[in-house]
């Protein structure tokens, strides 16, 4: 059989390879990214930066969709006009070529993505990972923030991992040290006191806030009670 250290470290030595050149770092993110809702649509992302949302992701998951650059460029320009973190799911080549704030990548992007030109064009990067093997390879990258997934069961995603829960998860905000960190998976309302006792700096929601009976309210409370603990860091 084969001796599953060789594929771990042959994959490491691949990411290490990748060809960042000069540009071996992301630029990091110094204010806490807070609440960090995932949406999948331009009227969500306008929504949520309204209410005073300051970090938010565009994950668009049909590659197909005729108005899927459009989307993109509307959405980076809302991030400007409300001062905002958009961050712009898969589509790095769109992402670059419109000056995106940042780009939020899965682990089967890491290596064919072009980290080189994203990091030389300022872009910030936040990495996916599943799992403490994941996050060895992305913490190898030195990305902007880690996402840190999925914690709870989620109906939202179909997932080839188990849930993370909250002992692990806050073993790999320890790992991760000072660079930002995001929870993500199955975190409704009432979980994010436990989350956020893991030390982890910032917690992603989708169905929580876009399945809400009230989702304006709820973005409110959860705005009041995430960045206000960001602030008296
Ligand atoms: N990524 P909800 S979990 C988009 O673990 C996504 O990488 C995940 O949705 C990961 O807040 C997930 O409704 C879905 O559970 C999160």
């Amino acid at each position: 059989p084969q001796d599953p250290c060789a594929t771990v470290n042959a994959d490491l030595r691949a990411v290490a390879a990748l060809p960042l050149r000069r540009a071996h770092r992301f630029a990091g993110i110094s204010t806490p990214l807070g609440l960090y809702p995932v949406v999948d649509s331009l009227p969500w992302i306008e929504r949520l930066l309204s209410w005073g949302v300051k970090t938010v992701q565009l994950r668009i998951k049909n590659p197909q969709d005729p108005q899927l650059e459009t989307h993109i460029i509307a959405a980076i320009a809302l991030g400007r006009r409300y001062q905002a973190r958009v961050f712009i799911n898969d589509y790095w080549q769109l992402a670059l070529r419109h000056g995106a704030y940042g780009v939020h990548l899965g682990q089967e992007d890491l290596l064919t993505a072009d980290l080189a030109a994203l990091a030389e064009a300022n872009i910030r990067l936040g990495i996916s990972t599943h799992g403490f093997y994941e996050l060895a390879l992305a913490m190898t990258l030195a990305p902007s923030y880690l996402a840190l997934g999925h914690i709870f069961p989620t109906a939202t995603k179909q997932m080839a991992s188990q849930p993370q829960g909250l002992q692990r998860l806050a073993r790999a905000v320890a790992l991760c040290r000072d660079r930002p960190t995001v929870a993500i998976g199955g975190i409704s309302y009432d979980r994010v006191a436990s989350v956020l006792a893991t030390g982890v700096s910032s917690i992603a929601m989708v169905s929580a806030i876009t399945q809400a009976a009230d989702p304006e309210a709820v973005t409110r409370q959860l705005l009041a009670r995430i960045e206000c603990r960001a602030d008296q860091e």
